[in-house]
């Protein structure tokens, strides 16, 4: 059973990518798994070429020092061949109206004067990730579940209209993992690529820089701490982190702590806990560029092996070659 996961980077791995997904990946993965570092969703926005380039390096060696086993990591870009070839039979596979359809499309380029035609279409490109290396399951949140069912009617179609060729995927929901909410304001999640760093750990960031950004962090002026998401989203928020850090449950730690300040302390030390040996490896693996290189190539040619065979009966049976 082939699951595919992937994230996206738009923006340094931050405390929600870590506690909400990668932690999972490596506890739960198996090599049969597909992680894509996703570079080429990256580019549907304005992005900067050397910047998208070493944040992939960056999340690749972040998501190898975190335990996600190697041969299950992939970079989106390495199958750009394969993958450009395959979006496009599936993009006439496809219609406008579909693809138009897509909230994530309607809520992303509203009210922007110029969108790029890749916001519109990239869920054909991820249907083709899916489609590709043959995934029966994709875990996904809310916002992300319309694009799988794209991927789903397309390879129905496919199939349909010109053979067998794609494996059915189904979503399935992400388990409940922590839910990280930004640190200045409680009401959003916590996001790489959030405009203000204040609210945001960032997994590299250095433990001084964790500590100060959570002593900062936004709670309320009611001076109890209890847990409450609605009531108290800030101290809840707090609360979470903690718990998700030390495997208890929220609640129990709230009646541990006294104040906002201890709570505060406590978030911090578990936070810089959990996350120091993955800074301290991917510092490493940074540091040795061969290293990397290698588990990325090696990456890159296991997908590549998985989905050839199926690319090459799609553009067959579809009429090409
Ligand atoms: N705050 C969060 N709490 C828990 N899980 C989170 N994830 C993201 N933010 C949180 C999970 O991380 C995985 C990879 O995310 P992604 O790169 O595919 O996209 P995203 O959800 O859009 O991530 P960000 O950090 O919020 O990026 P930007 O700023 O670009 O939008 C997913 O499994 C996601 O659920």
């Amino acid at each position: 059973m082939i699951r595919l996961s992937a994230i996206t980077p738009s923006g340094p791995v931050q405390l929600g990518n870590y506690l909400g997904a990668i932690r999972r990946w490596a506890a739960e993965g198996t090599e049969e798994d597909v992680y894509f570092i996703s570079d080429l969703h990256a580019m549907t926005t304005s992005h900067n070429p050397s910047r998208l380039r070493s944040l992939t390096r960056e999340q690749l060696a972040v998501l190898i020092a975190a335990g996600v086993d190697p041969r299950s990591v992939a970079v989106q870009s390495d199958l750009v061949r394969e993958l450009g070839a395959l979006t496009w039979v599936l993009e006439c596979t496809c219609t406008y109206g579909e693809a138009a359809r897509m909230i994530q499309f309607k809520e992303k380029s509203a009210g922007r004067s110029s969108v790029r035609l890749s916001l519109l279409t990239y869920p054909v490109l991820m249907a083709a990730d899916i489609l590709l290396q043959g995934a029966h399951e994709v875990p996904v949140g809310d916002d992300q579940r319309q694009h799988v069912e794209l991927a789903r009617v397309l390879a129905r179609r496919f199939n349909g209209t010109y053979g067998e060729v794609f494996v059915m995927p189904r979503s399935v929901v992400a388990p409940t993992a922590a839910r990280v909410r930004d640190l200045a304001d409680p009401s959003r999640k916590m996001a790489k690529s959030a405009k203000d760093a204040a609210g945001t750990v960032f997994v590299l960031d250095p433990p001084d820089l964790v500590r100060r950004k959570i002593r900062r962090a936004v709670t309320d002026d009611l001076g109890v701490v209890r847990y409450a998401p609605e009531e108290q989203p800030g101290v809840a928020n707090l609360l979470e982190i903690l718990a998700a850090c030390t495997g208890k449950d929220p609640e129990g730690l709230a009646g541990s702590v006294q104040d906002y300040a201890e709570l505060k302390e406590a978030a911090a030390d578990a936070v810089i806990e959990e996350l120091r040996p993955v800074r301290e490896v991917t510092q490493g693996l940074l540091d040795d560029p061969a290293e990397l290189d290698r588990a990325r190539a090696h990456g890159a040619e296991r997908s590549r092996e998985r989905c050839t065979h199926r690319l090459d009966a799609a553009l067959r049976m579809s009429g090409l070659g």
